[in-house]
């Protein structure tokens, strides 16, 4: 069976070792599912962030830290291409999936959370950024026992649902 799966749901309520925020390059919080993991995880994830990450991080990586109150052990935090803003390589994107993936090897996580990265407020094609996240997910060599896409609404449970089936 594909270690990919798909739940409908919030991304910080799921009961995994390491969910993945989809961050911004200066790592100081934000709006979308970033702010949401900011909510709830409290106030130690931002403090962790300007410890660990003083510069941030470059577009296409992946760092860790700690998940303050949630459920899972750590964040690991990416930074999608903007599309929105002209950033349109699609290597950044798929780089951000392979990136959080050895994050959780290093760290020893085996079951990770993923939103749909960049699709969001960055704007990336929808339909091209459920390509991405399963394609990726799927091919990368890890650890990673499950890679648990959480679809924020029903139209796009569907779609992840119907590009895992085509797989
Ligand atoms: N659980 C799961 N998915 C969610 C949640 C949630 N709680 N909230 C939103 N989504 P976005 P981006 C979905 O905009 O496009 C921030 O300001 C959402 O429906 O969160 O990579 C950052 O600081 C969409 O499908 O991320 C950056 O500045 C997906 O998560 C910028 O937005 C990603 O949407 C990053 O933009």
């Amino acid at each position: 069976m594909s270690r990919v799966t798909v739940v409908r749901g919030d991304i910080t309520r799921q009961k995994v070792d390491a969910v993945v925020n989809a961050a911004n390059r200066a790592m100081r919080g934000g709006g979308g599912v970033d702010g949401a993991i900011h909510r709830a995880g409290g106030p130690e994830i931002l403090a962790d962030c300007i410890a660990r990450f003083p510069h941030g991080l470059v577009t296409g990586d992946a760092g860790w830290t700690t998940a303050g109150n949630l459920a899972a052990r750590w964040v690991i935090h990416v930074v999608g291409p903007n599309h929105t803003a002209g950033e349109r390589d699609r290597g950044l994107l798929t780089s951000c999936y392979r990136r959080a993936l050895e994050v959780a090897d290093d760290l020893g996580a085996t079951t990770v959370a993923f939103p749909l990265i960049s699709a969001g407020i960055y704007g990336w094609p929808l339909d091209d950024a459920v390509d991405a996240a399963v394609a990726t997910l799927t091919e990368t060599p890890s650890a990673v026992t499950e890679a648990r896409i959480v679809a924020f609404d029903d139209a796009m449970f569907t779609r992840v649902e119907r590009r895992l089936a085509a797989s």
